[in-house]
């Protein structure tokens, strides 16, 4: 083959590699929820079951917690700071999720479900 052949050929590649990685990154949907005292913004997402989404976690005043149980998932929400979470609900149904840092009277009410769906 001659170099320049064999030059076009490596840039085809490489065009199709950063291609891949631009649909890869386009289909992890990515889901905002903001906290503050007593609630979660919003507090009821819809997705769809088998497809991954990474949610952003924000606090809008203090440290709360994020617990969802089913998942498996506890982290922690910093003001300042974005907390990711990567998931891929299997099977449609609800997810529900709370926080679990005490925040103060209310606290208890601080809930939000995923509406997993087929
Ligand atoms: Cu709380």
């Amino acid at each position: 083959m001659q170099p320049l052949q064999r030059r076009i050929l490596l840039l085809t590649a490489a065009t199709i590699a950063v291609g891949a990685v631009g649909l890869a990154r386009a289909s992890t949907n990515e889901i905002r929820i903001s906290a503050k005292k007593f609630a979660f913004t919003p507090a009821e997402v819809r997705l769809k079951a088998g497809q991954p989404v990474v949610l952003v976690l924000t606090t809008e005043d203090r440290v709360h917690g994020f617990k969802m149980p089913q998942l498996g998932i506890r982290t922690e929400i910093v003001p300042g700071q974005e907390t990711r979470v990567e998931i891929t609900p299997e099977k449609p149904g609800r997810i529900s999720f709370f926080c679990d840092v005490f925040c103060g009277d209310g606290h208890e009410e601080m809930d939000g479900t995923l509406v997993v769906e087929a």
